[in-house]
């Protein structure tokens, strides 16, 4: 435990590459999955990854954090506009998370501006495509250590 941490990704992400790219990029899941686990080794931090389109499952793997990762980084797709179970998740844990998102959700429509994760998230990156869960790997190696 420590120097472990957990990816998570909610709904519709599994689809990345497929569809949308003028938005979220060509980029995979599977691509952003292995960036993050190399980079993930020259930090030196253990990444679990993982995808659900189900709500109860999230929050399952964000309780299931507690004890097991040193940190969580949360992409909770459209549930970050919608999910006080996520929120209350995250309190709940105390396992520090931070929220990520592809796109940048203020340049969208005005209900992606508001987030339930964003005020119990260590800090927020949004904009960037798959670079962002690189850039929260590096915030998170810092607040891990
Ligand atoms: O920009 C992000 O990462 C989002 O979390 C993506 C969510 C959206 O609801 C958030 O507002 C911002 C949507 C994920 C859906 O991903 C798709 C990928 C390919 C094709 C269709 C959907």
């Amino acid at each position: 435990m420590g120097k472990s941490v957990i990816i998570i990704n909610g709904p519709n992400l599994n689809l990345l590459g497929t569809r949308e790219p003028e938005i979220y990029g060509a980029v995979t899941l599977k691509d952003i999955e292995a960036l993050t686990r190399a980079h993930g080794e020259t930090l030196g931090l253990e990444i679990d990854f993982f995808q659900s389109n189900k709500e109860g499952e999230l929050v399952d793997a964000i309780q299931g954090a507690a004890g097991n990762h040193g940190g969580i980084i949360l992409n909770a797709a459209a549930y970050t506009h919608t999910s006080v179970a996520l929120q209350d998740a995250i309190k709940a844990t105390g396992v520090p998370t931070i929220e990520v998102h592809l796109s940048n959700v203020f340049s969208r429509e005005e209900f992606r501006h508001h987030s339930y994760i964003s005020p119990v998230a260590a800090g927020v990156i949004c904009g960037f495509g798959a670079k962002g869960y690189v850039l929260a790997l590096d915030a998170l190696a810092d607040i891990i250590d």
